[in-house]
């Protein structure tokens, strides 16, 4: 529903409505919170927020900013405090227009002499306006407004100035004559006894407002009882911070120190909260995925059976190694060096995976009948901008990342080029490269040739290496990855492809991959030694 209706409805409906003071964006949205209907945007809060005076000391235009800030983070109306409506009819008629466009949803003007006075301070000193004028410049106002349930509500402030019941009654029904949606009928006495005595005899020509401020200890129920429409709190979000600034920064002051404030004030995560920085971080991923942000893909569906009893209440990913499983580590190991989310593709007892910080889950309910690419498949939407891709089983130096980042490839991938350590039997993902690995390799030429799943004494020429399964990849080449993977995925066999073939095919429409060469200094978990191994990473 439309903000100028709720507050239409609001104002005019039979049971009493209550509004809440704002001043700010922030204030705003916490009356929001806290469940209120609508929002009084005070005059009196707006200006002392700024540290001036309640006496159009802020121009309009001033007021206007920053009730659009609070109309821009709230869905809940706001009635603005319009002062005497900044001048004659035809300020009137531009202030309501204004007000419209940025969103607000009525304007309340008081019939005083532009520049007011806040109503608490030399009352009585106060000239009011003119009555006829004072009518002109609310037909000025409806005249001009292009939505019909904006509400325009008429102030009096006869008790205020102390011109008595039968003035305010006067003016009141004037400005009901006028077209205003309703009558703000203000009085500073402790008790509600003008207010009462006007409802009397007012009846119910049109919605009456009331601002209860000095007359606070009035149980709420009179009002109902008297047919007030809407009561306005009218100043206390403004007042309650004053108070828990004042406290805040004197017991900062005296004790040099933030130790005895820290617990009771909001937390900055707060302050992130009622900003929505989530909003912005949920907006992140959609706009800046191709430019900025850093990814990391781990595959991570496996058991890992070869693991045995280890592997029975959990994947090889969730193997402890110094006390720290090897996905957490891995995590960490990528956003040290500025990956800002990592994707992990789970599988085996999945529900045990544990939340880890900027870590997106994706699931592979297929993971024991399908191959490595269905799971990075499952990830499409991510790769994206620079992303790395990984085992979820590996662990290496941290050097070797900034190595690979060195490659000038769109896609690299890191190899072992000392292949002596592995038995003839070990099943490993061998690759043939243009270069062999020597210590001045050059990494500007090294590219891969064919990658295969196998062992070598089942190969025919001997490899130059083996991969070591991290890959990484720019903009371009996340894209070309991710359109060879929707090419193949087209191919009936694609549910058991494995990464080397993801390779092959790229090879073969002469997509080139570069090599980091390393030696030694990382591991994948195939059995109990590996993982003792890994304590020294
Ligand atoms: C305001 O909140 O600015 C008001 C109400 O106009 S009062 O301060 O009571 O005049
Ligand atoms: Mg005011």
């Amino acid at each position: 529903m439309k903000k100028t209706t709720q507050l239409k409805n609001l104002i005019q409906r039979k049971k009493i409505s209550f509004l809440m003071e704002a001043h700010s964006g922030l204030s705003a949205k916490i009356v929001e919170e806290a469940g209120f209907e609508g929002i009084w945007g005070s005059g009196l809060s707006i200006s002392a927020a700024q540290g001036v005076r309640d006496n159009n000391e802020l121009s309009w235009t001033q007021v206007l900013d920053v009730v659009e800030y609070m109309s821009d983070v709230t869905s809940i109306p706001i009635l603005l405090d319009g002062d005497t409506g900044h001048g004659n009819f035809n300020n009137m008629r531009r202030f309501v227009k204004k007000l419209e466009q940025r969103g607000i949803a009525g304007v309340c003007i008081e019939d005083k002499i532009f520049p007011k006075t806040n109503s608490f301070l030399r009352g009585e000193k106060q000239p009011l306006a003119n009555i006829d004028e004072f009518c002109g410049k609310i037909k000025a106002g409806l005249d001009v407004r292009t939505d019909d349930d904006f509400s325009i509500v008429a102030r009096v402030e006869a008790f205020i100035a102390g011109w008595g019941l039968e003035e305010a009654l006067k003016r009141a029904n004037a400005y009901y004559e006028a077209g205003a949606t309703a009558i703000l009928m203000h009085s500073k006495l402790s008790k509600p006894d003008e207010i009462f005595s006007f409802m009397k005899e007012w009846g119910d020509r049109c919605p009456v407002v009331i601002v209860p401020t000095k007359f606070y200890s009035t149980p709420t129920e009179q009002f109902a009882e008297h047919s007030i429409s809407t009561v306005i709190w009218a100043n206390h979000l403004l007042r309650s911070s004053i108070t828990a600034m004042q406290k805040t920064a004197q017991q900062i002051f005296n004790d040099q120190s933030l130790i005895n404030v820290e617990d009771k004030v909001a937390s900055v995560q707060e302050i992130f909260r009622l900003q929505n920085d989530q909003e912005l971080e949920n907006a992140e991923k959609v706009y800046l995925s191709n430019t900025n942000s850093k990814k990391a893909i781990i595959l991570a569906a496996s058991r890992g059976k070869e693991l045995g009893n280890l592997t029975l209440d959990k994947p090889k990913t969730l193997i402890k190694i110094n006390g720290e499983t090897i996905l957490h580590q891995l995590v960490n190991k990528y956003q040290n060096h500025g990956v800002d989310e990592a994707v992990v593709i789970r599988g085996y007892k999945k529900e045990i995976f544990p939340d880890i910080k900027c870590t997106t889950y994706i699931d592979n309910d297929e993971y024991e009948e399908t191959g490595e690419l269905t799971s990075l498949f499952k990830a499409k939407d991510y790769i994206s901008g620079d992303i790395i891709i990984s085992y979820g089983d590996i662990a290496f130096r941290n050097y070797i990342l900034n190595e690979l980042n060195e490659v000038p490839y769109d896609i690299a991938i890191v190899v072992d080029g000392n292949i002596s350590r592995r038995s003839k039997e070990y099943l490993g993902d061998y690759v043939y490269c243009t270069n062999s690995f020597t210590k001045s390799y050059n990494r500007e030429n090294s590219m891969l040739i064919e990658c295969n799943l196998n062992s070598i004494k089942n190969l025919k020429t001997a490899p130059q290496g083996e991969w070591i399964g991290l890959i990484k990849a720019n903009t371009h080449g996340s894209k070309v990855i991710k359109e060879t993977l929707e090419k193949m995925n087209k191919n009936p066999d694609f549910k058991t492809k494995k990464m080397g073939d993801l390779f092959n095919h790229m090879i073969s429409k002469d997509i080139q991959i570069g090599i980091c060469y390393i030696d030694g200094h990382w591991l994948d978990v195939d059995n109990i030694e590996d993982i003792e191994q890994m304590q020294v990473f």
